[in-house]
């Protein structure tokens, strides 16, 4: 066994005999010899491969402690962990990017679309339900807000509805000043104010799912399993991302998206608000919004029983927003009703029919 001086090996792995000290003190990579007397450090040739894995991970940039667990792993489970550790950076860098793309619109100059009329016609509903003794969810429809809250443990119930209760301070017919994304984060630090002073325990919280109407755009609020969708040009687009253990289970490549839905453990949550400030962190989208849109927020007992291409024939089929959602919930419980289950559905029109509609009503 050929043996190498820590600076002879440092050169030939490409990582530095400081780091290679460091990862000595982690038991990440022992040298193979301490020579007792001068504390100098050999390593053996054969570690050469090992080390050049780790300086790979480095530059990964995989954090020590994961390396570590990666390199005491066989092959096959050394390739899924990086492929976890990877669909989480690519989660957080999707993150990030919502939040610059909010930003970017934020700063941009408002262009000439932007001065079209648009109005919302709005229909909300919240149901029991056929097997849940009470309903946990909370669903609103306004002329600036729009929000789905599904509340769980023993406080469940008013812990949606004082989310939603928060979210409604901003249903007014002028804005107060600022800018869209400072209002609705004050509003959402409201409403996880609110939840808090109900929840007395981590078991205690709701997702809430939110858009706020500011004539031309909607600003999306979103944490937890609610969802949001976007019907478009007759497509279904599904607009939020389930904050859940079997989601990102599905983007590490663990488990597909039909087994997801029979998993056990799909109602788990990694993101709610709750009283754990670690996990009460939404995502914040903003959507241009183009007439003939329309918009649906639901609770899980929606789109856990009816699949996609049934609320997207129901969407395309029920013009009217309280048809629509009493055709949705019918849905759900002719599949059984197992969860409580909430519906805002919500078209952007343009001015014309605005006036059309007005004749209509007179
Ligand atoms: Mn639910």
């Amino acid at each position: 066994m050929g043996m190498l001086t820590i600076g002879a090996f440092a050169k030939a792995c490409r990582l530095s005999p400081k780091a290679l000290r460091l990862y000595d003190e982690l038991e990440l990579l022992r040298p193979a010899r301490v020579d007792p007397d001068t504390g100098y450090r050999y390593y053996a040739t054969e570690q050469l491969e090992q080390a050049r894995l780790v300086a790979w991970l480095r530059r990964l940039g995989m954090p020590l402690a994961r390396i570590r667990t990666v390199c005491a792993l066989q092959p096959g489970p050394a390739a899924r962990e990086i492929r976890a550790y990877w669909a989480g950076v690519e989660a957080e860098t999707a993150t990030r990017r919502d939040l610059a793309a909010f930003l970017v619109d934020h700063f941009a100059p408002t262009s000439e679309e932007d001065t079209t009329m648009l109005e919302l016609r709005y229909a909300a509903l919240s149901d029991t339900g056929l097997v849940r003794a009470a309903n946990q969810d909370t669903a609103y429809a306004g002329t600036r807000v729009l929000a789905v809250a599904d509340g769980f443990g023993p406080a469940g119930a008013p812990a949606s509805s004082a989310a939603v209760e928060a979210l409604k301070t901003l249903d007014r017919d002028t804005l107060p000043a600022g800018s869209v994304l400072n209002l609705l984060e004050d509003a959402v630090r409201g409403a996880t104010d609110a939840v808090r002073n109900i929840a007395e325990i981590g078991d205690d919280g709701t997702t809430l799912t939110a858009m706020l109407w500011t004539g031309s755009r909607l600003a999306l609020v979103h944490i937890g399993d609610s969802r949001a969708y976007l019907l478009r040009g007759g497509g279904l687009f599904r607009i939020t991302h389930d904050h859940t253990v079997v989601q990102s289970m599905i983007d590490e490549g663990r488990l597909t998206a039909e087994e997801a839905t029979a998993h056990p453990q799909r109602a788990l949550l990694l993101r709610a608000l709750t009283t754990d400030d670690s996990r009460s962190t939404p995502d914040l989208h903003l959507h241009d919004a183009h007439p003939g849109d329309r918009y649906l927020l639901c609770s899980d007992g929606l789109s856990s029983v009816v699949p996609d291409p049934v609320i997207q024939r129901v969407l395309s089929s029920v013009p009217d927003p309280e048809a629509a959602v009493r055709a949705l919930v019918t849905e759900a419980n002719e599949a059984g009703g197992p969860d409580n289950v909430s519906c805002v559905v919500a078209d952007v029109v343009g001015s014309e029919a605005t006036d059309r509609g007005d004749e209509n009503r007179r």
